[in-house]
């Protein structure tokens, strides 16, 4: 068609649509039923809950789309610089009532359903989590993603569909078992299989030299290849138009790569063959430190980083012909080191597709790349065996080594010739096993190394890449983490919500979350005094349910709720908890009668899934809940003091537990949690923090003063002095006490114990829970005496929400763009 005749079909399809879909009542119905009816295929006079939350979906997304589709067209005309964020991990949890509240028509909706006979709390409980990513790195990606919408950024988020997503938590007998979460089961009404946009994978194979045009070039005959097809799902932002695209790939098998097979015959053999290329993306690694030597593995990451820059180098060669440009409209977010082989992807198209010479091609790398590291131990970063990855990926590890051999020379011309240095901050790592240490290439090839919060970056400067720093100081810097307001208050604590605003006189807050400030002004008014409490309430009642429904337990509510939620790990310290409970359990039984009347009752809530091959983390498991066994059954206790393990932890369970907590722990030993989010979670629902000196919970205590939290234990430069002193360390009495209780089997199973009874008694405690458990306690005894002074806690409650601020997503995305990435909001218009 010519432009006119294709102007004139354009608008005749206009006119036969309705402009934007209608949020009124009776349209939004009328919807509803349509999608129960033709998509989800039942009787719309009969369908249950979990259709109609499947109708529901299907409404709510056919106005994620319309926005997602402008936004797109927007960012297309405007071509601005875009930051393309790759990360392996991204922990969604539930999407509806996030998607609802950021369009703004959460209202309507409930309206809608509720003139049908339905509840939008009940059906947004029907939606399973999407639980594609360990813990805080993958949540953070997820805040991100939000607080990239809602502040207008052209960003794309990049991932992995895996079918298998984190594995479920049961507990047996007080046993972690593992089971798989086939999460796509019952559908994903969020994502939209993009069918065309597939790009082929390869691997293995062998690299070439050819001539082309008279100049010798590299030439890479791959082994193996297989498809990857995009599933985009539209994240929304707040107050806007904008909704960006968060694309994951999943693998399916390649038409162009094995028709050799089927023509030997062997049809059944071949096609059975074929499959073998999906399980690529069929399952998440459960770990949440290190995966060294994994072939899969390694083939998620290559996977995943191929399909991405071929995405972005098709849309940008779409507008663009000279690569130079390339840099002022491609940022490149590395999240940890797993998507790091990017570098290598980069590198090698521009040199063997594009045809450019080394020198551009590295010119435009060093321009373009961002890494943020989320560890503080040295074991945490990754290192790949140079047989593994040159079998897998032959051109790359060529480019890695040319990369390194060009960084060590340039190295000796500025260090010259020490040897140790120049070995520590080699790519290559020699050995018995001959390694690439991704970290190394990532920081050598980055213009910016981002830590986590402020002490982790001094950590990377002094420790981890003191080599590097030394070298390049200002490729440092920090962005202290931040979770999104819009999921962690205002769609899990809708009542916190509605009284902030009320509070503060409006709504802004969720978008400009500094304003949270301005509750400090009524940090003593008895009136928000009492409103603030009333919230609490609810909150706990929920939780209070949540707990007997699942454990049969009933607790009191005028108990403190204490709860400590996050992987299970021994650096953070859920063993100090128990120990501190077992404590507790001690003193109220050898107590009299009129004692017991001063302890502070207390609902002690701890959940969190170890990793499956990590056994001191399910021993920590299995503790918790033999000893949560005598506590609970102890008549003569009551409500004094309960245990509850919450299992299988994820983020719709977060949801729950963060509102209902008084006191939350973050025990850390300090300098080993990188930053931390979770406390931030809590403090933005008002909760108190009883907190060691350790990642972003240091700038936690600048934002809402000393007073205001429990903070406990050595600093960390006092840990390592701590250490050194070893055997000569003295451990009180009290840790000594309840450590002997469970080696004698005051709880039973004492053998199964022994080995972490050993881990932190002598000279092993090497997260010293023994040299921080007297400030422990007495930490602890400091909540006690602030919780019975309600109108101290509940001030002190106001004012951890009031200067939780700071740790928004918004503002750490804000300090990205404008210190790392160098890019501009890009709103579309309404
Ligand atoms: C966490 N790291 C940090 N890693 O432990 C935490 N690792 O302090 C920080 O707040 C958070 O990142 C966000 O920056 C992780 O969660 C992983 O989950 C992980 C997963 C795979 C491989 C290595």
């Amino acid at each position: 068609l010519d432009f006119g005749e294709r102007k004139g079909q354009a608008e005749r399809m206009l006119g036969l649509m309705d402009v934007f879909l209608k949020n009124d009542p009776i349209s939004l119905q009328k919807d509803i039923l349509h999608h129960v009816e033709y998509t989800v295929a039942r009787s719309r006079f009969s369908f249950d809950d979990f259709e109609a939350y499947q109708a529901l979906a299907h409404s709510v997304r056919d106005r994620l789309i319309e926005r997602w589709h402008d936004t797109l067209i927007h960012f297309k005309k405007e071509d601005p610089k875009r930051v393309y964020f790759l990360s392996l991990e991204f922990l969604m949890g539930r999407s509806l009532s996030n998607i609802v509240i950021n369009l703004g028509i959460r209202d309507q909706f409930a309206d809608a359903l509720s003139q049908l006979g339905f509840d939008f709390e009940v059906l947004a409980e029907q939606e399973g989590d999407a639980c594609l990513g360990n813990g805080g790195l993958a949540r953070l990606s997820a805040c991100q993603m939000d607080s990239l919408a809602t502040l207008d950024y052209p960003a794309v988020g990049y991932g992995l569909r895996y079918q298998y997503g984190l594995f479920r938590q049961v507990i047996v007998d007080g046993f972690q078992h593992e089971q798989p979460d086939y999460w796509l089961n019952f559908g994903n009404p969020w994502e939209i299989e993009r069918v065309h946009i597939t790009y082929p994978v390869k691997f293995y194979g062998t690299v070439t030299d050819e001539f082309l045009n008279g100049e010798k070039c590299k030439v890479w005959v791959p082994g193996e290849m297989v498809e990857a097809v995009a599933y985009d799902n539209p994240i929304p932002g707040y107050g806007t138009r904008n909704t960006i695209n968060l694309r994951l790939w999943a693998a399916k098998p390649s038409d162009q790569h094995d028709m050799e097979s089927f023509n030997t015959g062997d049809y059944v053999d071949a096609v059975v063959n074929r499959q073998r290329a999906e399980s690529i993306s069929s399952i998440l690694y459960p770990d949440d430190r290190s995966y060294q030597g994994k072939e899969l593995r390694l083939k998620q990451q290559y996977f995943f980083v191929s399909a991405s820059v071929q995405d972005i180098f098709r849309r940008f060669k779409d507008t663009h012909k000279k690569f130079d440009e390339f840099p002022e409209k491609v940022a490149l977010q590395l999240n940890d080191t797993h998507p790091s082989l990017a570098i290598a992807e980069v590198m090698r198209v521009l040199l063997d597709e594009e045809h450019l010479s080394w020198h551009r091609a590295w010119d435009i790398i060093c321009k373009i790349f961002s890494f943020t590291t989320h560890t503080v131990s040295p074991e945490g970063l990754e290192k790949i065996p140079v047989d593994l990855l040159g079998n897998l990926l032959p051109r790359h590890l060529q480019i890695i080594y040319d990369i390194n051999f060009n960084f060590v020379e340039e190295l000796k011309k500025m260090i010259g010739l020490d040897y140790d240095r120049l070995t520590r901050m080699s790519i290559v790592e020699e050995g018995a096993v001959k390694n690439i240490r991704m970290a190394n290439l990532s920081v050598i090839c980055s213009h910016t190394v981002n830590g986590v919060s402020r002490l982790h970056s001094e950590l990377l400067r002094t420790k981890l890449f003191k080599d590097f720093y030394d070298l390049w100081p200002h490729k440092f810097q920090y962005k202290t983490n931040g979770v999104t307001q819009r999921r962690w208050i205002v769609v899990s604590n809708p009542s916190l919500c509605a009284l902030i605003s009320k509070w503060l006189g409006t709504e802004a807050w969720i978008r400009d979350i500094d304003l949270l400030i301005g509750l400090r002004d009524y940090a003593t008014n008895a009136e928000l005094h009492q409103e603030w409490k009333m919230v609490k309430k609810v909150n706990k009642i929920r939780l209070a349910e949540y707990i007997e429904a699942m454990s049969g337990l009933k607790v009191s509510l005028d108990a403190m709720f204490d709860v400590q939620t996050k992987r299970i790990h021994e650096y953070k310290r859920q063993l100090l908890n128990i120990l501190g409970i077992i404590h507790r359990y001690d003193c109220i039984k050898n107590m009299d009668k009129n004692d017991r009347k001063n302890v502070v009752p207390r609902v002690c809530i701890i959940g969190g899934k170890a990793a499956p091959g990590y056994e001191i983390a399910k021993k920590i498991i299995k503790l918790c809940h033999v000893v949560a066994e005598r506590i609970n059954n102890d008549n003569d206790i009551g409500d004094l003091l309960k245990l509850v393990f919450i299992p299988d932890y994820n983020v719709s369970v977060a949801e729950m537990v963060i509102p209902g907590a008084d006191l939350s722990q973050h025990l850390s030993t300090a300098g080993h949690e990188a930053s931390g989010t979770g406390s931030m979670k809590f403090l933005m629902n008002g909760c108190l923090l009883l907190a060691t000196a350790d990642g972003s919970t240091i700038e936690m205590v600048e934002e809402i003063g000393q007073d205001n939290m429990f903070l406990f234990g050595a600093k960390a430069h006092e840990v390592v002095a701590l250490r050194k002193k070893g055997p000569t360390l003295k451990v009180p009495l009290q840790f000594s006490r309840v450590v002997r209780m469970i080696r004698d089997g005051h709880f039973g199973f004492e053998d199964y114990f022994k080995s972490l009874c050993d881990k932190i008694e002598g000279t092993s405690d090497y997260f010293l829970l023994g040299a921080d458990f007297m400030s422990y306690l007495e930490a602890q005894a400091a909540a006690d005496k602030a919780f019975v002074d309600e109108e101290r806690w509940t001030k002190m409650s106001i004012l951890s929400a009031a200067g939780s601020g700071r740790f928004s997503s918004d503002r750490t995305i804000q300090e990205y763009a404008e210190n790392t990435w160098d890019i501009q909001p890009c709103r579309c218009p309404f």
